[in-house]
């Protein structure tokens, strides 16, 4: 665990660098029903057989609701000067709607939670969505599929927060990845709520459409959200508000193809510049898409493009992985996602992506992330928050020492962070102010269950507690940041 291959770089990040661990309700909290919360559609998602794959529920997930004291303590103990925490709209507003009740047990954990944060001396960042829509708003309209209806009650939810955690809270990010919440959830269908065209997983939808949908409510609602921030609460709570895009880095399969580097662009733009390019750029979707999409791609009214052009005062950042992308000679089909290409785990070459970890899709990449870092910067320019990333693990099942000494994990850090990050910063001059490790502690990864780690802490998932393991990468996070930082 030393220091050694970032000798070079003591002091490089800014003295006012974020840094500590990224987390989302639903995967963590657990009391899905506890003290007047309401039901989420991830709720609903995990109480129906054959959807998660290790058929587990978030019921209690790592009970941070009940021990949230503890868990701040011991990220304390981890270094941290930072947290990024989500807050589930139906703990707030049970049925969700700009005219139902607001839950005062709801605001009262949360209020909590902050408190305990900021007398740790620990900077609360707080994600408004992150993904737990209430199963109400599904019911009612059809969720984000319905934009008229479902912008006015995720303004007024957004509302609550700031009047009641805005004195405290300086930090606001309205949506996580709202790529992965569309394409995951109305697209492939594999996230609640669980809708798509392909009819062996679900009852209904339509992938061709919705996901191009859903993604323009989450714009501009982000839009409407942002705006009402800056007018109403900005100029006395003095925080800044903003969304955080998930991006992996395309990596041409032929280098030396113009058609490879085009499909890699191409599929960049489909990732990561459908949302920012409207939010950093242009006020409207990339050439590229409406190209292949057409009128499936919805349009931006003028106001539209206006409200949501300039609405993020950073760019929220996650990444974990890259793709090599190859061009294809065939048509796109009408569920393509990508910019019609094809994805490969090794170039032309034979060379791999990165290293295996224990998640399909992710390998460790860290080269790609610095290329990424360098891609985002230019086309956006934008201060960098990264708000998540990090990995699993193969092999975690049990808190034995070598499990606990997570040395792929380290060195995942060591090439993300020490050479990726503090290069990018250091050598090709990007902004960066933040780094939020993906996760605090090992959680519900959603469909995938309890199976994946990705928690710099090891939870003991069969104990009535819950019980915490510190791995020695909480440990070496602090001890990186600590040489990178530069003392105030
Ligand atoms: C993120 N991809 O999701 C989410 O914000 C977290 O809640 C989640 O637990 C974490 O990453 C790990 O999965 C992603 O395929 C899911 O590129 C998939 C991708 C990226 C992010």
């Amino acid at each position: 665990m030393d220091l050694q291959s970032v000798q070079d770089l003591k002091g490089v990040l800014r003295s006012d660098f974020y840094h500590g661990y990224a987390t989302a309700a639903a995967q963590i909290e657990g009391a899905w029903n506890k003290d007047g919360k309401g039901i989420s559609i991830w709720d609903t998602f995990g109480h129906t057989p054959g959807k998660v794959s290790d058929g587990s529920t978030a019921d209690d997930a790592v009970r941070s609701y009940e021990f949230y004291r503890e868990d701040v303590a011991l990220m304390k103990t981890y270094g941290v000067n930072a947290y990024r925490f989500s807050i589930a709209w139906s703990r707030i507003i049970p049925l969700g709607g700009c005219d139902d009740p607001v839950n005062e047990q709801g605001i009262q954990y949360y209020s909590s939670l902050i408190d305990e944060l900021i007398r740790n001396g620990i900077t609360p960042f707080a994600t408004l969505f992150h993904w737990d829509i209430p199963q109400a708003l599904e019911d009612r309209y059809g969720g984000m599929l319905n934009q008229n209806a479902y912008t006015p009650d995720f303004v007024r939810y957004a509302r609550v927060c700031f009047e009641r955690f805005g004195d405290r809270v300086k930090h606001w990010i309205t949506y996580n990845e709202p790529g992965v919440y569309t394409l995951a959830g109305y697209a492939a269908g594999v996230h609640a709520p669980a809708r798509s065209s392909f009819r062996e997983r679900n009852a209904e939808g339509d992938s061709s459409t919705e996901p191009f949908i859903v993604a323009h409510t989450e714009l501009v609602s982000h839009g409407y959200v942002s705006r009402m921030y800056r007018e109403e609460f900005q100029p006395h709570q003095k925080g800044s508000i903003g969304i955080t895009l998930h991006g992996n880095w395309s990596e041409p399969w032929d280098e030396e193809d113009p058609l490879d580097q085009a499909a890699a662009e191409r599929a960049r733009e489909f990732e990561i510049s459908w949302f920012a390019d409207p939010v950093y750029k242009t006020g409207d979707y990339p050439a590229s898409m409406r190209a292949q999409l057409g009128d499936r791609l919805p349009r931006f009214t003028a106001e539209e493009s206006k409200l949501v052009l300039g609405s993020s005062e950073f760019y929220g950042m996650n990444s974990y992985t890259t793709f090599f992308v190859k061009h294809k000679t065939t048509p796109p089909d009408i569920n393509d996602h990508k910019g019609n290409v094809e994805i490969h785990d090794e170039n032309r070459h034979g060379i791999p992506r990165g290293e295996e970890s224990d998640t399909p899709w992710l390998r460790a990449a860290p080269e790609g992330f610095r290329k990424l870092l360098n891609w985002i910067y230019k086309r956006y320019q934008m201060p960098i928050y990264v708000t998540e990333n990090g990995t699993t693990a193969k092999g975690e099942v049990a808190p034995t020492p070598d499990v606990l000494d997570d040395q792929f994990r380290i060195k995942f850090f060591e090439g993300y962070v020490g050479s990726a990050l503090a290069r990018a910063v250091k050598e090709d001059g990007v902004d960066i102010r933040s780094y939020f490790a993906w996760t605090f502690t090992d959680n519900w990864e959603w469909a995938a269950g309890y199976s994946d780690r990705f928690g710099c802490t090891f939870i003991d998932f069969e104990s009535e507690e819950k019980k915490r393991y510190p791995k020695q990468s909480a440990y070496y996070l602090d001890k990186l940041f600590t040489h990178l930082i530069r003392e105030a």
